[in-house]
């Protein structure tokens, strides 16, 4: 963070929207288009997995007449492009951007107001080509919707959360305890006064990114949005909410959730890759749907096989936990949020220890963290924290289950299978913190190799060892 590169100053290249995202896809990377018509019962979904990292066009869903896209998050590499980033080092590049953070910058009209609906004329399930993600998931769901509201003290917040359709106009939401928007939720509650949102499904990439980053309550992720990509988010204000909307989304429903009203909503295949159980969930009631002329629906697959939602979510998460490690640590040196612990329950923290017992600091702040790390390990820099089998050797190696890890008992966390059979304490889980490196103060045994000098001669002169 310290560090200055003067590459990084440069502007990012900003995408307008989610179209102009494509484009460089299609250029930079590899875009498949699915020419048949597909139904949005699960026929997405099994698409998308069947695409595997390649981004996805639907182009025609039956039924409807607007395409669907996916999988424009689904590796490193199209993350990589959405931020344009320039070194390799993607977490301080990242963390150096959000020094400066943009306010978004209200216009007067944008492609968003192309098209307006409102009152009885409102049928979203009809005009939108809204899947049913799994086989049992309660309905169908907008699991790409960015929620944007907006508190009185707080301000404005962005995060993405699953909307079941429950009718033309009416939808349920889940919101973890831990999220922003169930806090905005509860003050608006007590308020006796709906939350008003805006729901934007399909825009620029950095609003995404943004919609996933943990700050503290008041940061605005528009904001956030704006650093991402090195220019203000441009915003357009909604027609029957008092709240700002992307002037160049693809599709914003605008509408309230509902105070001290609560309906089944569930249950959905979630980012656990189990379903997460039907609850007494608040209502959304919707005000209006506004979209471009010809618009895109993105939709992100959640599930078994998901891809997106793993690789959207670990550059933003993993960037907080490196953030709030190295204020009690200054040599830690990089995170991972790994794909077996689906992008959230498992991190992996590398470090340069200087005293004994600071890996347990960090151990502290990455598992207090609201994130929802469940597991966490951390180990020395000479392992390579993106290689399990490293990771695992210095668990091996390093480790001594009594001495060397603690838990947190009866910790809140988003939606861990495991803390519905806990018989008490109900949704609460246990949390671990490993301390695999090596002691500072002990001799300890050597990790055995062969020479450097040895090896580079070999591997300067290798073909001529082949030929004799
Ligand atoms: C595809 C996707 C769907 C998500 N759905 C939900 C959801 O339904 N409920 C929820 O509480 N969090 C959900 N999240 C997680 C939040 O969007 C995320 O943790 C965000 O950072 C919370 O924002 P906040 O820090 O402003 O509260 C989802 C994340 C992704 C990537
Ligand atoms: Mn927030």
């Amino acid at each position: 963070m310290a560090r200055t590169n003067r590459r990084w100053e440069r502007a990012p290249v900003a995408f307008k929207d989610l179209r102009a995202f494509l484009k460089k896809i299609e250029a930079a990377d590899t875009l498949v288009r699915v020419k048949k018509e597909v139904d949005f019962d699960q026929e997405i979904s099994a698409a998308i997995i069947k695409a595997g990292a390649a981004a996805l066009f639907c182009e025609k869903v039956k039924g409807y007449d607007i395409p669907v896209v996916a999988n424009l998050f689904a590796d490193r590499r199209k993350i990589e492009l959405a931020l344009a980033l320039q070194t390799k080092n993607p977490i301080e590049e990242y963390l150096k951007r959000l020094e400066k953070l943009k306010p978004p910058r209200l216009v007067r009209d944008g492609p968003v107001k192309e098209n307006i609906v409102t009152g009885n004329k409102l049928d979203i399930p009809a005009a939108l080509p809204i899947p049913v993600v799994n086989e049992k998931d309660g309905g169908r769901y907008i699991s790409s919707g960015i929620i944007v509201a907006k508190d009185p003290e707080y301000g404005y917040n962005l995060a993405l959360h699953r909307l079941q359709i429950k009718g033309k106009n009416r939808a349920g939401i889940y919101m973890s305890e831990l999220q922003h928007l169930h806090l905005y939720y509860k003050r608006a509650e007590e308020r006796n006064e709906p939350l008003e949102i805006a729901v934007v499904i399909g825009c620029d990439p950095s609003l995404y990114l943004a919609s996933v980053v943990t700050g503290p309550p008041d940061l605005d992720e528009y904001a956030v949005a704006g650093a991402l990509r090195g220019a203000p988010v441009e915003t357009v204000k909604c027609k029957t909410v008092d709240l700002m909307a992307p002037a160049h989304a693809e599709i914003v429903l605008e509408g309230k959730i509902l105070p001290h009203k609560r309906e089944p909503e569930g249950p959905f295949g979630e980012f656990s890759k189990y379903y997460g159980p039907q609850g007494n969930r608040p209502v959304v009631e919707f005000t209006a749907l506004c979209h471009r002329d010809r618009p895109l629906y993105q939709t992100i697959y959640l599930g078994r096989r998901q891809r997106d939602n793993v690789f959207l979510t670990s550059l933003p998460k993993a960037a907080d936990l490196y953030r709030a490690a190295k204020e009690v640590a200054p040599e830690v040196k990089d995170v991972y949020l790994t794909p077996g612990g689906c992008g959230r329950y498992h991190a992996v923290i590398s470090m340069k220890k200087m005293f004994e017992g600071e890996p347990k600091l960090v151990l502290s702040v990455v598992l207090a963290h609201r994130i929802g790390v469940k597991h966490a390990i951390v180990v020395d820099e000479d392992i390579d924290i993106y290689d399990p089998h490293e990771v695992e050797w210095a668990m091996a190696t390093r480790f001594q289950f009594d001495r060397d890890s603690f838990f947190l008992n009866d910790t809140p966390i988003h939606l861990d299978p495991s803390s519905a059979f806990k018989r008490k304490t109900g949704l609460l889980t246990s949390k671990l913190g490993m301390d695999a490196t090596l002691p500072l103060d002990v001799a300890y045994p050597q990790v055995c190799d062969v020479s450097k000098e040895v090896m580079k001669k070999v591997e300067d002169n290798w073909q001529r060892y082949l030929e004799g």
